[in-house]
């Protein structure tokens, strides 16, 4: 059965026919296509095909589809029973095992979800602080947590709306949101209402509207300003976190938060999230503390030894120059071959992640990347899938080269890249 098939099938049972709005090729357009399996960087589809996937599942797979030690680990663990609802040895050692490879981490509680992981920062400051107020910026996106979904990235951006409906006034009222980059901007709601903010959340490295980087000194200012406003600064590192290094990106750049979310590559491919900071903040948390959170299969031993396994792999094995040096070639090869055919292309990359931007300048905002032409980005996406390359269905969002992508498979993108005439 085709892809089409199925998502008429899924249409009659599940709204939009997906699980998650990203999914839907809303902005690419053409039918979702239905993955049936995937091993390493390759997934069959059921449409018979075969694609290279720059997609990773949003993020996580950073070791490539079912990784065997990963699922080696996984089916062990399964089979000593999925869930106890009671402690497993594995969530302490797992836990030791993130706080040592990011030492400003004093303590980590997991949760199931980056949703979920953010959801609880936030309530956690909130207790810590006694504030009520929060500062965001357009275009990261930290879940869909009701006060998260202002002028939000990802699959808001998709979907062409800046919030969502049915969030309350009183929710969004709490929100002070800052263009990406605009320290300005964060000095002066922290000048005004900075002894009523609770925290500062930020990507570190924003993902959720094309791949954007920090300008020099954004992060150590929001660290310095945060400070001395008493505010607490979270890093919102569902994507960055042990992509660049096996560690944080705020171990990695040296401006450290307060608190840390974490998901996607922790888990391996299973559901996951997790908060991690100082004790003196972490033990706010309940049973500890007042601040509650709770979860029925936070800490399962399923997905704790798929994210344990995976970011011990990634401590061993650091496959991060590989993926520097895959990513730098994939987007020169992109920029020379946009130049010659005078394509008017951008393309951000940092590590393995990537973002071609159709547009001539560089792209440092939501408005910059909201410049950018999304009909050129759905034509790109079209033609690599005809070419048997898969890369993220939206032209907000960041494509990963994974540790198991070969030189070959970034050569035989561009070689297709290069038959794509805009
Ligand atoms: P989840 O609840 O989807 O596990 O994580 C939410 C989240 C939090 N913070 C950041 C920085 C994130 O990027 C995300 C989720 N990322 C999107 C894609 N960029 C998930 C894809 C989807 O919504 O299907």
């Amino acid at each position: 059965m085709s892809s089409s098939h199925w998502f008429e099938r899924a249409k009659a049972v599940i709204p939009g026919g997906v699980n998650s709005p990203v999914r839907a090729f809303n902005s690419v357009g053409g039918t979702p296509v239905y993955f049936s399996s995937g091993k390493g960087a390759i997934v069959q589809t059921e449409d018979g095909t075969e694609l290279i996937d720059f997609c990773g599942s949003w993020g996580p797979l950073i070791l490539g589809h079912a990784r065997d030690e990963v699922i080696e680990t996984v089916k062990k663990t399964a089979e000593q029973g999925m869930t106890f609802g009671a402690n497993t040895r594995l969530e302490a050692e797992f836990a030791e095992l993130l706080c040592h490879q990011i030492p400003e981490m004093d303590m980590v509680r997991l949760v199931n979800s980056g949703t979920e992981a953010v959801m609880t920062a936030i309530r956690l400051a909130r207790g810590y602080t006694h504030r009520r107020k929060i500062i965001k910026f357009e275009g990261c996106y930290h879940g869909h947590t009701d006060y998260m979904l202002v002028a939000a990235g990802s699959g808001l951006l998709t979907g062409g709306i800046s919030s969502s409906a049915g969030v309350s006034e009183s929710a969004t009222a709490e929100v002070f949101v800052a263009p990406y980059n605009d320290l300005e901007a964060v000095q002066a709601i922290l000048a005004k209402h900075g002894d009523d903010i609770a925290a500062v959340i930020v990507e570190p490295i924003a993902g959720n509207m094309g791949l954007i980087e920090p300008t020099d000194g954004f992060l150590q200012g929001l660290r310095d300003a945060a400070h001395n406003a008493g505010t607490l600064l979270i890093f919102d590192e569902v994507i960055n976190g042990f992509r660049l290094g096996p560690t944080s990106y705020g171990h990695m750049c040296g401006v450290h938060p307060d608190l840390t979310t974490l998901g996607k590559i922790i888990g391996g491919g299973l559901p996951i999230g997790a908060i991690g900071g100082t004790k003196a903040i972490m033990e706010h948390l309940a049973p500890l503390g007042p601040v509650y959170q709770a979860g029925t299969l936070s800490g399962n031993p399923v997905a704790v030894a798929s994210g344990k396994k995976t970011i011990e792999l990634l401590r061993d094995e650091a496959p991060y120059l590989k993926m520097e040096i895959l990513g730098r070639r994939m987007a020169k090869g992109i920029q020379q071959i946009a130049a010659k055919k005078g394509l008017d292309l951008h393309c951000a990359q940092r590590g393995g992640m990537f973002t071609p931007f159709f547009r001539k300048q560089a792209v440092t905002n939501l408005e910059d990347s909201k410049a950018c032409d999304q009909k050129a980005h759905a034509r790109y996406f079209h033609h690599m899938l005809q070419h048997g390359f898969y890369t993220p269905p939206s032209g907000f969002e960041v494509a990963f080269i994974s540790g198991i992508h070969t030189t070959h498979q970034i050569d035989a993108f561009l070689e297709a890249f290069h038959q794509f005439e805009g």
